[in-house]
C-alpha cells in the first residue's frame, strides 16, 4: 500500500509546524503536503515542555501551545491541518529512506513517495548509557526532549514532594530544568563535568552570574565530574547517585542533559553529512536536490561566519523552515539563507539573548551585581556577538542589530565604555 505526494515533511516537531503554516501562506493545493511524525500530537513548540510546562500552577498542556504561537501567529491545531488540506500521519515512524527512489517506509508497512522531501527529524537526547552509565530507564530518570518525556518528568517531581533532585549537565536542560525543579519545591544538586555551566556559551564571568543567583535559590553545584553509577530500591528506582570524585548523592529523582544528537540515521550512506547534521547549500537543499533539512538536524551554511554550522534552537529552526518553504515554492524569488544566530533561555524571572557567535575578545558592559548586563564578542576587528540578560525590547532589538551589521571595532575601551549604548546608537 501507499501514497504519493508532492511535499513531504519528514518529522513532526518545530520546524515541521512552521512550515506547514508557510506552504498554507503560499497557496499549497489541498493533497500535496504530508507531515510524517513519530510523535502522536501535531507540532507544537518543544520549549515549552522545559518551561510553562513544568509550573506547579496553571501549567501549559497542549492544545496551548502547539505551533506557531511561540511567534505569535497561528496555533495550528489538528483541524487546522485537515481544514488546510494536510495529512498529518501521527504516531508513526519512518524506519526507511530510499532518496534515489523518493520513498518512505512507515512503521505501519505503508511507502510514502514525494516528490520534494523535507527532513526535519530533529535529534535526539544523548543517554548515559552512551557514556557508560547503566540505568537510566530506573521510572525517575527523566530525560526531556518530548511530550512522553515531559509527562514522565511531572509525574517523578508529583512523587517527590520536596525531595531531593539530581540535575546531571549544565547546559540548556540542565539549567532550565533546576529552576523549574526548584519552583516546585524540589532540593536540586546539578553536576557537571566543566568548570562552570553553559560552557558552549558563557564566559566565565556569565556563568558566575547565573551560578550565583541559582545558589540563591538553593541550587548546589558539584563540577568538574561525572556521574559514574546509581544505587537502586528493591523496586528498580534510583536512591543515588555515584560521581566519579568517589561523592555519594542521595536522590529521590534525577534528570539529565548531556545533551543530543541529530536524527539523521536514515540517511546515513545516501546524503552528506557534516558537523553531525545533513549538509545542505545555501538553499538548503541536500546531496541529493530533491532533499532539503531544516531545524537541528541541519548543518547549513552561515554567512556572516563563512562556514557550515548546525544550530540546536528554535529561532533557527522556525527561520530555516519559513525559508525553505520559499525557496521551493518561489525558487526565482528567493536567495539565499541569510541567518543571524539567535539563542535565548528564560529561567526564574532572569531572561537572556543571544546574538552572532561566541568568538574573540570580550567586553563586558552593565551591572553585574544588578539586573541588566552583557557582553560583546569581538573578532578580527568586528562586532560578531552579543549577549544581554535582563534588557528592554527595544535594547534586545538594538543588539542584534548591531551584530547583524557587524561594526567595526577599532577601541575595546571605548566600547567598553560605550557599553549597551553603543548598540542602541549604532
Ligand atoms: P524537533 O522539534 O525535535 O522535531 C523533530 C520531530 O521529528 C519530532 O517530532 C520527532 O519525534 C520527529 N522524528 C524524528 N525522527 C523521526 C522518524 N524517523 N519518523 C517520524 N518522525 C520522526 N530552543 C531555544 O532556542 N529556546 C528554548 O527556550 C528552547 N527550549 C527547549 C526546551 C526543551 C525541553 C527542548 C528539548 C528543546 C528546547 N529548545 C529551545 C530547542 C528547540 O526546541 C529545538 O531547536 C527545536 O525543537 C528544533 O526543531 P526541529 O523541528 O528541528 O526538531
Ligand atoms: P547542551 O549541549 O546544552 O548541554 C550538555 C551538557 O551536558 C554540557 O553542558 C555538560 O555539562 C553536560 N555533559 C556532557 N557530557 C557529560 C557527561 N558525561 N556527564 C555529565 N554531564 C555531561 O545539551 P542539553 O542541555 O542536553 O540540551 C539538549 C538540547 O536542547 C540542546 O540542543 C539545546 O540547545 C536544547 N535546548 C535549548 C534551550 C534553549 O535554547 N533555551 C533550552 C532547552 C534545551
Ligand atoms: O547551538 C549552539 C548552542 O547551543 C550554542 O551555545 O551553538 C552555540 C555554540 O556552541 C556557541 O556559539
Amino acid at each position: 500500500m501507499g501514497r504519493a505526494f508532492v511535499y513531504v515533511i519528514l518529522g513532526g516537531g518545530v520546524a515541521a509546524g512552521y512550515a506547514a503554516l508557510e506552504f498554507v501562506k503560499k497557496g499549497v493545493s489541498h493533497g500535496e503536503l504530508c507531515i510524517i511524525s513519530d510523535e502522536p500530537v501535531a507540532p507544537y513548540e518543544r520549549p515549552a515542555l522545559s518551561k510553562g510546562f513544568l509550573l506547579p500552577e496553571a501549567p501549559a498542556r497542549l492544545p496551548s501551545f502547539h505551533t506557531c504561537v511561540g511567534a505569535n501567529e497561528e496555533r495550528l491545531t489538528p483541524k487546522w491541518y485537515k481544514e488546510n488540506g494536510i495529512e498529518l500521519v501521527l504516531g508513526t515512524g519512518v524506519k526507511s529512506a530510499d532518496v534515489k527512489r523518493k520513498t518512505l517506509l512507515t512503521t505501519t508497512g505503508e511507502t510514502i513517495s514525494y516528490k520534494i522531501l523535507i527532513v526535519a527529524t530533529g535529534a535526539r537526547a544523548l543517554k548515559l548509557e552512551e557514556f557508560g552509565v547503566s540505568g537510566s530507564d530506573a521510572q525517575n530518570v527523566c530525560y526531556l526532549r518530548n511530550i512522553a518525556d515531559a509527562n514522565r518528568l511531572v509525574n517523578a517531581v508529583q512523587s517527590s514532594p520536596g525531595g531531593n533532585a539530581v540535575v546531571i549537565g549544565g547546559g540548556y536542560i540542565g539549567m532550565e530544568c533546576a529552576a523549574s525543579l526548584v519552583i516546585n519545591k524540589i532540593n536540586v544538586t546539578m553536576v557537571f563535568p566543566e568548570a562552570h555551566c553553559m560552557a558552549r556559551l558563557f564566559t566565565p564571568k556569565i556563568a558566575s552570574y547565573y551560578e550565583e543567583y541559582y545558589k540563591s535559590r538553593g541550587v548546589n553545584f558539584v563540577k568538574g565530574t561525572v556521574l559514574s553509577s546509581f544505587d537502586f530500591d528493591s523496586d528498580g528506582k534510583v536512591t543515588a547517585v555515584n560521581l566519579r570524585d568517589g561523592r555519594k548523592i542521595s536522590v529521590d529523582m534525577v534528570v539529565v542533559g548531556i545533551g543530543i544528537r541529530p536524527n539523521t540515521s536514515l540517511f546515513e550512506g545516501q546524503l552528506t553529512l557534516e558537523k553531525g547534521g545533513i549538509k545542505v547549500n545555501g538553499k538548503l537543499q541536500s546531496s541529493n536536490s530533491s532533499v532539503y533539512a531544516i531545524g537541528d538536524v541541519a548543518a547549513f551554511p552561515v554567512k556572516a561566519f563563512g562556514e557550515t554550522r548546525r544550530l540546536e534552537h528554535v529561532d533557527s529552526a522556525r527561520q530555516s523552515a519559513r525559508y525553505v518553504v520559499a525557496a521551493i515554492m518561489e525558487p526565482g524569488k528567493t536567495g539565499e539563507f541569510d541567518y543571524l544566530p539567535f539563542f535565548y533561555s528564560r529561567v526564574f524571572t532572569l531572561s537572556w539573548q543571544f546574538y552572532g557567535d561566541n568568538v574573540g575578545e570580550v567586553v563586558y558592559f552593565g551591572d553585574f551585581s544588578g539586573s541588566t548586563f552583557g557582553a560583546y564578542w569581538v573578532n578580527k576587528g568586528h562586532l560578531v556577538g552579543a549577549f544581554l540578560e535582563g534588557g528592554t525590547k527595544e535594547e534586545y532589538e538594538a543588539v542584534a542589530k548591531a551584530t547583524r551589521f557587524r561594526p567595526a571595532i577599532e577601541d575595546l575601551t571605548e566600547l567598553e565604555r560605550q557599553g549597551l549604548t553603543f548598540a542602541v546608537t549604532v
